[in-house]
């Protein structure tokens, strides 16, 4: 073998077991393959600038969906409409024409954007968003471009901004919710069959294109724009509009966050480009579910929007099935942490403006586990030990603290823990009691019982801090506290 061919061979391995080091410890997206696009992926990878970083640690915002279906509540004429509140104009049973008029019944008087910023900062949100729009067109601030707004409603009043300025004020960040479909507009289509059709896409473009500027005009303090509404035919020919769109959006307010519902490719491909690569700063998919492992989430940032019953996001007069209690939204919070994601619980608040019984419940139930337990959710994302059956792992992403916030306890209160090779586990205590220390018992190499006291664990999820070291090969201590 020559010289050059073993020094270019060594080289190549090098590589190759360097690459699967940095692959082991943050899963990347698959490789870019060919497809060549003008309007696909613009950036592989995560973004790595401190608006984006303030974003992934966030671990829990809030969401609100507001609007003229907060009045119908899901029923119309004596029945109950099966779907989302929300979803209630496009219901056979629903006159149009009727629900189109229910704006001018819209005052709600008792709006008070205070107490609902103190309520999500009780809870623990660090962000919230706001539907300024949803599917029925809409709008929640006062818009130059269409009389279906709230300057037409007997409240007159904008909504949009003095809920900024309240969360704001609590140093809860806002992103403004807006649908794209909209079935209030004459030019919007689902698809584009003739020219007639084409021509009134246009208008819409026009419009919707307005609209989006208006607001980040309006509310240039907004720190993202979380679109919906964009799976339809007619949208998904439009990569031209929305990455012209999309880099107007980025120039107006640098740094501004959106996800990957916004704009298609150029072969009418969603979140994902022809060439699997993620379109826009985080991948918007995770809608009322949850990914399992670090592998589904390919490497991206994520966010997940969920409801506290089975399906409503709306006002719903009678939440039917089954409604999720603080401890599931907790499991799910701590999960989506775990996975590197962020978790955005929803809310609906009523046609006067305030939020149902069970909601408040809500805000003061989590609120309560937030305070305790808070340290192993901010700043804290994936950590690359074995998933065990007692709940999840998190780590700050800043000093490396290791967190096991436990949700089911082992019968005998063993909570196993395996670490990765060379990492030995040296202590665990309880978050909210350092001084109380549980020795880990090492059973297999790299394996240990934490014994916890069954007895203590009733009652709500809790949290373990962790201290580790990496060993050398002979067991002897090496270096300092993993941080990966
Ligand atoms: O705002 C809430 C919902 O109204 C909205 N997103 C959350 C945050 C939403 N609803 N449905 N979806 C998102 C997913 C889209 C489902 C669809 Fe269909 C399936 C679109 C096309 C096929 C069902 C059938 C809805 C329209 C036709």
């Amino acid at each position: 073998m020559s010289l050059r061919r073993f020094v270019l061979g060594t080289l190549l391995l090098l590589s190759v077991i360097s690459a699967e080091k940095v692959q082991a410890q943050i899963p990347h997206s698959q490789p870019r393959s060919s497809v060549a696009l003008d309007h696909g992926s613009h950036r592989l990878g995560r973004r790595t600038d401190q608006m984006m970083e303030r974003w992934r640690n966030y671990g829990l915002g809030q969401f609100i969906h507001w609007g003229v279906y907060s009045i119908t509540a899901g029923r119309w004429d004596g029945k109950d409409y099966p779907g989302a509140s929300s979803w209630i104009r496009s219901w056979s049973e629903m006159p149009k024409e009727a629900y189109d008029q229910l704006y001018q019944q819209f005052n709600p008087d008792r709006f008070d954007p205070k107490s609902w910023a103190k309520q999500a900062k009780t809870m623990g949100a660090k962000y919230m968003i706001i539907t300024t729009k949803h599917h029925d067109g809409f709008c929640l601030w006062p818009s130059k471009y269409t009389k279906y707004d709230i300057a037409s409603t007997p409240y007159k009043q904008d909504l949009i901004g003095p809920m900024v300025e309240a969360y704001e004020a609590e140093g809860i960040d806002v992103y403004l919710y807006f649908s794209v479909m909209d079935w209030n507009h004459p030019g919007f289509r689902t698809e584009l069959k003739t020219s007639k059709d084409r021509e009134a896409y246009e208008e819409f473009k026009t419009f919707t294109r307005n609209q989006i500027l208006e607001l980040l005009e309006r509310y240039p303090n907004t720190k993202g724009i979380w679109f919906d509404g964009t799976w339809d035919a007619a949208w998904k020919e439009q990569a031209v509009f929305a990455d012209k769109l999309e880099t107007e959006m980025r120039e107006m307010i640098p740094g501004i966050i959106i996800g990957s519902r916004f704009r298609p490719d150029d072969y009418g491909n969603r979140h994902f480009d022809s060439n699997g690569d993620l379109m826009g700063d985080y991948e918007q998919g995770w809608e009322r579910k949850l990914p399992k492992t670090i592998e589904e989430v390919k490497g991206n940032d994520w966010d997940c929007v969920m409801t506290v019953p089975e399906n409503q996001w709306g006002y719903h007069y009678d939440w039917k099935g089954h409604v999720k209690s603080s401890f599931e939204l907790i499991e799910m919070l701590v999960r989506s942490v775990s996975l590197d994601g962020n978790f955005v619980l929803n809310f609906g608040p009523d046609r006067y403006g305030e939020f149902r019984q069970e909601e408040r419940k809500l805000f003061a139930e989590i609120g309560d586990w937030m305070e305790a337990n808070q340290e192993a959710v901010y700043d804290c994302g994936y950590l690359n030990w074995e998933k065990q059956d007692w709940g999840y792992y998190t780590q700050d992403r800043n000093t490396g603290k290791i967190y096991m916030v436990v949700f089911n306890m082992p019968i005998n209160g063993a909570l196993r823990v395996k670490t990765p090779e060379k990492v030995q586990l040296d202590k665990v205590y309880g978050l909210k009691d350092p001084s109380k220390v549980y020795v880990p018992e090492e059973i297999h190499k790299d394996e240990y019982f934490v014994h916890y006291p069954v007895e203590k664990s009733s009652g709500s999820p809790f949290v373990l801090v962790i201290e580790s070291s990496l060993v050398d090969k002979e067991g002897g201590k090496a270096y300092q506290k993993p941080k990966t």
